[in-house]
Parts: C-alpha cells; sequence; structure tokens
C-alpha cells in the first residue's frame, strides 16, 4: 500500500470518537450545533403552548406540521453533535480541498429530507391549495434535498458534485414556481394571504441562502470553513424554521376561523380554474 493510500484508509475508518473530538475542538461548529439544540427544546415547549387552544382540524394539521420542525431540527442537531451523522471525506481532484480530509456533516441534508416537507405542507395547508400542487412542492422539495446530499458525499468526482448540485437546484426551482406563483393565488381564494405573503417573501429570501452557503462552504468552493458554514446554516435554521413557525402558529391561533376547514378538503380546493 502506498503512504498516500494508507492515508485515505486511515481517513475513511475514522471512528465515531475521532469524528466527535474532531468536532468539539472546533468551537465554532460546536457552538453552532448546541445553540440550535437548546433554542429548538425552548421552541418545542412554546409551541405546545401556544397550540394548545386549536380545535379545528386543519388548524390543527398545521400545528402538528409546524410543531415537527423543532422536532425534526432537535434530532438532527443531536446526531450532528454526537458525530453520528458527520464524517470526514477525502475530496477529489479539481476541488479547493483536493486530497485533504474534510469533515461533511451529511446529516444536515439528510435531515432537510424531513423537515423541508412540513415547511411546506404548514404553507399548503395555510394556503388551501390543491393536493396536487401540495404533492408537487413536497416531491419537488425531497428531491432537491437528496441530491443536495448526493453532491456533498460524491467523493469520486469533482464534475458530478457539481452535476448533483444543479440537479437539486433544478428541483429548486420548481419548488419555488409553487410557492411564487401558484400558492398566492390560492391563499388569496382562502383568505390568508397576508399571512401567506410574508411567510412565502421570509421563505423564499432565506431558502435562497442555502444554495448559495452550499456553494461557498467546504462543499464546493472552500471558501468559508467548516465551521462558518455551520453557523452559516445554524442562523438561517433559526430564521426559516423557529421565525417563520413562531409566525405562522401565532397566526393560526389568533385567526383559527379562518383556517377552520376540515383539513380533508384538500383535492377540491385551490384558486379558481
Ligand atoms: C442545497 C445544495 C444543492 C442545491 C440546493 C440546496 C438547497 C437547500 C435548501 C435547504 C433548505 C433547508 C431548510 C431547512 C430547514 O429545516 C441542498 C444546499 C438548491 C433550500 C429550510
Amino acid at each position: 500500500m502506498t503512504a498516500a493510500s494508507t492515508t485515505a484508509t486511515t481517513v475513511l475508518q475514522a471512528t465515531q470518537a475521532d469524528v466527535l473530538q474532531e468536532i468539539q475542538s472546533n468551537f465554532l461548529l460546536n457552538s453552532s450545533l448546541w445553540v440550535n439544540i437548546a433554542l429548538a427544546g425552548v421552541v418545542i415547549l412554546l409551541f405546545v403552548a401556544m397550540g394548545r387552544d386549536i380545535e379545528s382540524p386543519r388548524a390543527k394539521l398545521i400545528w402538528v406540521a409546524t410543531m415537527l420542525v423543532p422536532l425534526v431540527s432537535i434530532s438532527s442537531y443531536a446526531g450532528l453533535a454526537s458525530g453520528l451523522t458527520v464524517g470526514f471525506l477525502q475530496m477529489p481532484p479539481g476541488h479547493a480541498l483536493a486530497g485533504q480530509e474534510v469533515l461533511s456533516p451529511w446529516g444536515r441534508y439528510l435531515t432537510w429530507t424531513f423537515s423541508t416537507p412540513m415547511i411546506l405542507l404548514a404553507l399548503g395547508l395555510l394556503a388551501d391549495t390543491d393536493i396536487a400542487s401540495l404533492f408537487t412542492a413536497i416531491t419537488m422539495d425531497i428531491g432537491m434535498c437528496v441530491t443536495g446530499l448526493a453532491a456533498a458525499l460524491i467523493t469520486s468526482s469533482h464534475l458530478l458534485r457539481w452535476v448533483f448540485y444543479g440537479i437539486s437546484c433544478a428541483f429548486f426551482v420548481a419548488v419555488l414556481y409553487v410557492l411564487l406563483v401558484q400558492w398566492p393565488a390560492d391563499a388569496e381564494a382562502a383568505g390568508t394571504s397576508e399571512i401567506f405573503g410574508t411567510l412565502k417573501i421570509l421563505t423564499v429570501v432565506l431558502w435562497l441562502g442555502y444554495p448559495i452557503l452550499w456553494a461557498l462552504g467546504s462543499e464546493g468552493v472552500a471558501l468559508l470553513s467548516v465551521g462558518v458554514t455551520s453557523w452559516g446554516y445554524s442562523g438561517l435554521d433559526i430564521l426559516a424554521k423557529y421565525v417563520f413557525a413562531f409566525l405562522l402558529l401565532r397566526w393560526v391561533a389568533a385567526n383559527e376561523g379562518a383556517v377552520s376547514g376540515s383539513g380533508m378538503s384538500i383535492g377540491s380546493g385551490g384558486a379558481a380554474p
């Protein structure tokens, strides 16, 4: 075995304990994870309290979907902080960190597959959209997360990392189309356009930050360190998840009458044909 391949083998065989040690020795990275765990814990308790009087089925469904956002988040960040969903990857030739062992918090991309559909479900229910549109947004979003995970994990080819990044962006465009073009009309018809408009802008602006951060961070052109990238995602998460969910739940709790449908009307609802 050559010296280079011995190093590669060692890197790939890094144990969870090695990864944990690396995370804990990086204050910036470690703090970006624990701040979110603490915040998610507080937010979960707050949301339980805020939703205790909600009774109508559709409002309840919005509440459960919204509650799942910090619940997935606390699990996701605990996975990252323990080292379970973080690994060392050896970047392929052509990458700015080619040949180096780079710490990859891939668990983030995996758990977005579960949290972001909940955000879209809550928004779709708020807009009282139809099931085809809801299905489109959620499946395109899952496609975006899974191909984003692939882009982060590929170590065989630098080009293919960016090919998957491009595919993920294409899925993202479909999500943006539904959010910006289809659902505003549905929300208008449902009488929820004011709060929908606020949450739509918050979502679109913040979600655009994620692919930018990916491209600038160690997964992409490596202009930002792992710790700075992680704080970037943590900051975006705080706004895109907790602030978003708080605004939504506060509105639903105060305006339950406006979303008091059965919660089973999806499929027949939506804007005018
Ligand atoms: C990636 C990289 C590949 C290209 C694109 C991405 C988009 C990610 C987004 C993530 C949103 C996450 C949220 C999480 C909350 O729990 C995967 C970074 C387009 C938009 C809101």
